[in-house]
């Protein structure tokens, strides 16, 4: 081949969009790994669903032009004044419920603003109430050695040059404007980066028509502002199905599928709506606890959201829920904090987790009088009860045998802790 071809078929090639080297914004660099196995090694967070909406007790941004007529609904900010709103008692009760990151909602499909913004008069400044809750929260969060995290909804049903309105985005305004909004949305995206301190998270989510093309350029120049911050799959709409957004999926109201190489939280009520509804159904101590140890022996985190109520506070009922899992967290924690997913792949028995040498297998329905499992490398050289109690492990090249006595197994998990003689990361996963 002359060089003149090689030239022209280079030329030809790099100018086909197929095989043109990605433009400086084609690609979001993602997080240094070593921020995402941070994020991930804390496990289990509050999210909190709030704003005026909480004044109806229907779904917040959902509802608007729903339950709520949208002028109605655009009104509740000049009734809210959450006068028993303490950022340090919703700060406490995360830490005791053994959650280790807080993730708020700062502006949800329905535009309000938790903070009061440069570039909007629709926000909490506006308020009886008229305090920053993003500033008391994050400060009340540090103090009580729980990490901050951003829920910021891309889709807008409130601000004029977002295309898409309420009910449920599926109006187009006349006033739309992609661009302009794309530049509200930045500024908004920088206030959040620059004036709370360090982000665990920025929690994106529903960006309806906002695409890659903005979202890509959005996203490096977050990271810009915070290289360590963590971004869900949420800021923009993918090119295309296969392509990965951001640092971590984000299965909703179920636990996500056993998978160790990409990143996933959970994120799930602990009752049935996301924003604070009167009677709702709170789910049970076993469903909760359940949930976390599922979603863990996927290799996932789990963002458990309470939704506070119109005064402030969070119901009593489900404070008193979140502090029965932190006492469960107190004698069972070792076995969710700092561990990976597997090697025994979630079952209908439980699943399990590990750390360094030692599995640990969430028994939560016993199969009979013992459990049998796939056999492993490493030799089990002690089997213990976490929270006390006695279980015995046969092993042979066929498997293991794992049994706890009536006395030793627990009513809701009965994590069993096996040593081993070596690494479990070595482990392959296993059915
Ligand atoms: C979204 C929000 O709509 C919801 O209010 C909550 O904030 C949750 C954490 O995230 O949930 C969704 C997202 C997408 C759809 C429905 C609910 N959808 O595509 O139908």
């Amino acid at each position: 081949m002359t060089r003149k071809f090689a030239v022209a078929l280079l030329i030809i090639f790099a100018s086909t969009p197929a095989f043109a080297a990605p433009a400086a914004e084609a690609t979001d660099p993602g997080a240094p790994p070593e921020a995402v196995q941070h994020w991930r090694s804390l496990r289990f967070g509050m999210f909190i669903h709030w704003g005026p909406v909480s004044l109806t007790g229907h779904e917040i941004g959902w509802s608007r032009g729903r339950q709520t007529p949208i002028d109605e609904y655009d009104r509740l900010y000049k009734r809210f004044n959450p006068t028993k709103f303490d950022a340090d008692a919703w700060a406490a009760t995360a830490k005791a419920a053994g959650m280790t990151y807080l993730v708020i909602t700062t502006k949800h499909h329905d535009g309000f603003c938790l903070w009061p913004s440069d570039v909007t008069d629709y926000d909490i400044g506006e308020t009886p109430f008229g305090r920053d809750v993003l500033k008391e929260l994050s400060t009340a969060c540090r103090a009580s050695g729980i990490e901050f995290g951003t829920y910021y909804s891309v889709c807008d049903w409130h601000h004029p040059a977002f295309p898409k309105g309420s009910p449920a985005g599926k109006t187009t305004k006349p006033t739309a404007d992609l661009d302009a909004y794309d530049a509200y949305l930045r500024a908004q995206v920088k206030e959040l980066l620059t004036r709370y301190g360090p982000l665990l998270v920025l929690w994106f989510d529903v960006p309806q028509v906002y695409t890659a093309d903005y979202g890509i350029p959005m996203v490096k120049m977050l990271r810009g502002l915070q290289p360590n911050i963590v971004v869900n799959n949420r800021a923009y709409a993918a090119r295309g199905r296969k392509r990965t957004v951001g640092d971590f999926d984000t299965p909703e109201q179920r636990v996500g599928r056993f998978d160790r190489d990409r990143p996933w939280e959970t994120c799930m009520t602990i009752c049935r709506q996301w924003a604070w509804k009167p009677d709702d159904r709170l789910k049970s101590l076993e469903q909760c606890i359940h949930i976390l140890a599922r979603t863990a022996g996927g290799d996932g985190n789990l963002l458990l959201n309470v939704g506070p109520m119109p005064d402030g506070r969070i119901e009593p009922r489900q404070v008193d829920r979140l502090k029965e899992i932190g006492q469960w967290l107190k004698t069972h924690g070792e076995s969710i904090y700092g561990t990976r997913g597997g090697p025994f792949k979630p079952a209908e028995w439980g699943a399990s987790t590990h750390n360094g040498s030692r599995i640990y297998l969430h028994v939560l329905k016993w199969p009979g009088e013992a459990l049998r499992l796939p056999a492993i490398g490493p030799r089990v050289t002690k089997a213990s009860v976490l929270g006390g109690g006695k279980a015995e492990v046969e092993q042979t090249d066929q498997g293991l045998v794992v049994r706890a006595g009536e006395a030793d197994r627990q009513a809701i998990d009965t994590v069993i802790a096996l040593d081993l003689d070596a690494p479990a990361a070595g482990i392959q996963p296993l059915p």
